[in-house]
């Protein structure tokens, strides 16, 4: 066991619902502290750039303009396997395939708007926490 980082979005679907705060309970009530927030308004380029790892996929171009379709909140989530956790926490990535009590399961909308992102390893991690954050702005 190991404490770690990972990022966390909540995306436009969520926020256009006013659900921070419910998801929020989601991650404290799974051990994972908040350790730093900022709600931002992506822009294309940002969201093409944050997703590049999928440009070659189908759904890239709608991913992107769905991610730039109103606000968003970028969220560092530290604690145990935090990676791990809070994927755990998300429920799968198709809200029909996700458990019960996961933040997919409750409030997904569809695949595409399924209300949340996280990190899927502990190195990409670390590449997508320093895309929107500085070290100052992580407080644990
Ligand atoms: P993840 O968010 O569970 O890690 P990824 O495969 O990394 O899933 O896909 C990134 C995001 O792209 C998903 O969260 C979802 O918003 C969107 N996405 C993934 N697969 C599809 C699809 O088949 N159709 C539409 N959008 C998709
Ligand atoms: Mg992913």
């Amino acid at each position: 066991m190991s404490i770690e980082r990972t990022l966390s979005i909540i995306k436009p679907d969520a926020t256009r619902r006013n659900l921070t705060g419910l998801i929020n309970a989601k991650f404290e009530d799974a051990g994972l502290k908040i350790i730093g927030q900022k709600r931002l308004q992506l822009t294309r380029t940002m969201a093409e750039k944050f997703y590049e790892i999928h440009k070659d996929r189908p759904f890239y171009n709608d991913l992107v303009d769905f991610m730039i379709s109103g606000p968003v909140v970028v969220q560092v989530l530290e604690g145990e396997n935090a990676v791990k956790s809070n994927r755990a926490v998300m429920g799968s990535t198709n809200p029909d395939e996700a458990n019960e009590g996961t933040i997919r399961k409750e409030f997904a909308e569809s695949i595409e708007a399924n209300s949340v992102h996280g990190s899927d390893s502990l190195e990409n991690a670390n590449i997508e926490i320093s895309f929107f954050f500085a070290n100052i702005e992580l407080v644990a």
